[in-house]
């Protein structure tokens, strides 16, 4: 087919290397949500089975990509994120976030069935995803703390706001009433609504859900150093507090590896 020559047409693609020596995360969100929890009518403001299908993808990414090596999800986003020295793609971040976006969106249509066997998937969700690196480990960590801080901040909002509107206000005026409000007076007006205690709301909804690999491969080496068949490496949800160094010090391997 004619004169053009693949080497110039090829000098038109980038390269986009994510930086080498850094953890990658990859967050994906889901387009108009919104609209998608409105149409498939889940449970306000947390939806326990939409949330488990979340979790399921990720379960799914995890076991499927090798490099993944922690993740956290709340609402209808997930951050994946890869081991600091990951060859995955060449670090090429478009080839990275466009796998883990389309496998996990698949994922969730094949699933939906599983965890919604009443409801029809009325249309095709999509997820946006993006890459970002995080030179260090700390930072890596104060990103995830970013991330749950936001997921207690939007919850305790979204608890207020659904049980004032559920008392009769209009969304509008829901909205206005809490406009402004700090911590102590959400809790305060949680009280006068019949929930005491905030934090004995379902630890998903509180925390979030983190998904890691529930041990080290080596501890389930034998002693001779053959692995053992019958004894597979899971993938586990938790809903556990990431901010604390404490999960980070009871699995050391998840961060410590690379
Ligand atoms: P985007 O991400 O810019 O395309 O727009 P949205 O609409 O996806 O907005 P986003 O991602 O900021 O917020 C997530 C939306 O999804 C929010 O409107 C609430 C909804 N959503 C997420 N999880 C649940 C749930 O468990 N239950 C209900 N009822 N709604 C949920
Ligand atoms: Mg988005
Ligand atoms: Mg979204
Ligand atoms: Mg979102
Ligand atoms: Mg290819």
């Amino acid at each position: 087919i004619g004169k053009v020559d693949p080497d110039y047409v090829r000098s038109f693609q980038f390269v986009n290397r994510l930086l080498p020596s850094t953890w990658i995360v990859i967050r994906i969100d889901g387009c108009n949500f919104h609209s998608f929890s409105e149409d498939h009518e889940f449970v306000k403001p947390n939806d326990e089975q939409a949330l488990n299908l979340m979790n399921s993808c990720a379960v799914a990414v995890i076991t499927e990509f090798q490099d993944v090596v922690f993740s956290y999800g709340v609402s209808d986003e997930y951050s994946f994120v890869l081991k600091k020295d990951s060859q995955f793609y060449q670090r090429r971040a478009s080839d990275i976030v466009s796998v883990i976006v389309s496998f996990f969106t698949s994922t969730y249509v094949m699933k939906w069935k599983d965890f919604f066997p009443q409801k029809e998937l009325k249309y095709t969700p999509s997820f946006d995803g993006r890459a970002v690196c995080y030179p260090s480990t700390q930072i890596l960590q104060d990103y995830l703390t970013w991330r749950q801080v936001d997921c207690h901040i939007n919850n305790q909002y979204n608890t207020c706001f659904w049980e004032l509107v559920k008392s009769g206000k209009s969304k509008r005026e829901a909205q206005k009433f809490l406009k402004g409000t700090q911590t102590l007076e959400k809790m305060e007006l949680l009280k006068k609504f019949g929930i005491n205690d905030y934090n004995s709301l379902p630890a998903m909804f509180l925390l979030g859900s983190s998904a890691f690999w529930d041990k080290e491969e080596t501890s389930l080496l034998h002693e001779n150093g053959a692995s053992d068949g019958n004894c597979e490496r899971k993938v586990i949800i938790e809903h556990c507090n990431i901010i604390e160094p404490d999960f980070w010090n009871a699995h050391p391997y998840i961060l410590g590896g690379s």
